[in-house]
């Protein structure tokens, strides 16, 4: 990801649910995720993270965060890899669709932090490797997220980004 602006995640209450299948990779995106958060200003106290077994029940979980109306945002968190069995054609798109499904329904602002990969080394390469961290960039996204709503809600002009670099 690019540069980004200043943005702040103080006062906002955030879900993150993440899968547990693939944790060991999982659980990097995670603690990005929370670094992330916290470094934007969220109060521990106000980051809540609900794990699930597979990416394919992030979008339920995602939908009975919604449905409390306690959160200002959610990332979700998960690791689908190719190698492992036929149907993962199946979860990786039952898992983004039903998040961007839950996230548009319920005009909660969500960052979409599940890895699909070909390989295990593809998957980690997106977990901290070369590739960055999901988990980070999902998280960033989601408080942006807000950010960008209340803007077209206020109608107000905002930038929305500005080069760090
Ligand atoms: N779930 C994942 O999160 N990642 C995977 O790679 C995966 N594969 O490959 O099977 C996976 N499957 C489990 C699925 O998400 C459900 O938990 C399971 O089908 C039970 O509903």
């Amino acid at each position: 990801m690019g540069g980004r602006r200043k943005i702040k995640a103080a006062g906002l209450k955030i879900a993150i649910i993440a899968s547990s299948f693939n944790e060991f990779i999982t659980k990097r995106l995670h603690a990005a995720a929370r670094e992330a958060l916290l470094e934007q200003g969220a109060d521990e106290r106000d980051i809540s993270t609900f794990w699930v077994p597979g990416a394919y029940e992030i979008p339920s979980a995602l939908a009975a965060v919604a449905d409390t109306g306690e959160y200002d945002a959610a990332v979700c968190l998960g690791t689908v890899i190719k190698g492992e069995t036929p149907h993962f054609d199946h979860v990786a798109r039952e898992a983004a669709s039903g998040i961007a499904r839950v996230s548009v329904d319920n005009r909660l602002p969500v960052g979409f932090g599940v890895i699909t990969a070909a390989t295990t080394d593809q998957a980690l390469e997106r977990a901290g490797g070369k590739r960055g961290n999901k988990g980070r960039e999902a998280a960033l996204a989601a408080i942006d997220m807000v950010h960008v709503v209340a803007a077209i809600k206020g109608k107000k002009k905002v930038r929305l980004r500005q080069s760090e670099s």
